[in-house]
């Protein structure tokens, strides 16, 4: 048994996870999600029923990750050799911006594709993203002074933080401005990305040849 079973589905948020298990280098087996026949195996595991969900199979113990940024955050830890993990004075840098990233850029895109708004001022100070106004200009201003989310050096949040900006731009849900179109670049060169982006795009092309 390879030491992850990774259950995932190629067109969801599984593909960021993927990038993630391919940086560590990490020797998984996936199990693909049909989103109508969700097997007991992966529900026992994440009853919520959502992708990616990770189960490790650590020794004598089975560990389960559920939420995107906790798997890319978690396989950091588990492999340190991969040189992902932030050092002391990168730390801040790299949790502000993996929960900015997984909290309000996330709750902001979803709001806005949902068509939820709130036009009250007393309102906004409730919502944890502000709008999406805000909370867009803010994640530039947090990019925009560094090449990657800790500086010069490419990390395990920017798996998570750059997914959430190749994502958004490819599919139109954060604005096309120059900071983020060039941390995509930039982190679309990597080879651990084009790899693990293959497998997703092949099994979706091969999905859509079948179906
Ligand atoms: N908070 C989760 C969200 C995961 C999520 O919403 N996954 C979607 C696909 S992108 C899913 O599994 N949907 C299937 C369903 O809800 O039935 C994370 O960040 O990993």
């Amino acid at each position: 048994m390879a030491d992850y079973t990774f259950f995932t589905n190629p067109m969801s948020r599984g593909q960021i996870a993927r990038w993630a298990l391919h940086e560590v280098g990490a020797d998984y087996d996936t199990e693909i999600v049909e989103w109508a026949a969700k097997s007991e195996a992966f529900l026992s595991a994440n009853p919520l029923g959502k992708v990616p969900t990770l189960v490790h199979h650590d020794g004598d113990h089975i560990h389960v990750v559920t939420e995107a940024a906790a798997i890319c955050h978690y396989l950091a830890e588990m492999h340190p050799d991969a040189g992902l993990l932030p050092e002391r004075h990168e730390k801040a840098a790299y949790f502000r911006r993996l929960f900015y990233g997984s909290g309000p850029v996330e709750q902001a895109i979803v709001a806005r594709s949902m068509g939820w708004g709130v036009d009250d001022a007393q309102k906004e100070a409730m919502v944890g993203f502000g709008s999406y106004e805000r909370a867009m200009d803010t994640f530039e201003t947090l990019m925009a002074d560094r090449d990657y989310v800790c500086g010069h050096r490419f990390t395990m949040a920017d798996v998570y933080v750059g997914s959430q900006v190749d994502w958004g731009l490819q599919f139109g849900s954060i604005p096309a401005r120059k900071v983020f179109e060039e941390y995509a670049a930039r982190l679309r060169e990597r080879s651990a990305y084009k790899a693990a982006k293959k497998i997703d795009m092949d099994l979706i092309a091969e999905a859509e040849n079948n179906g």
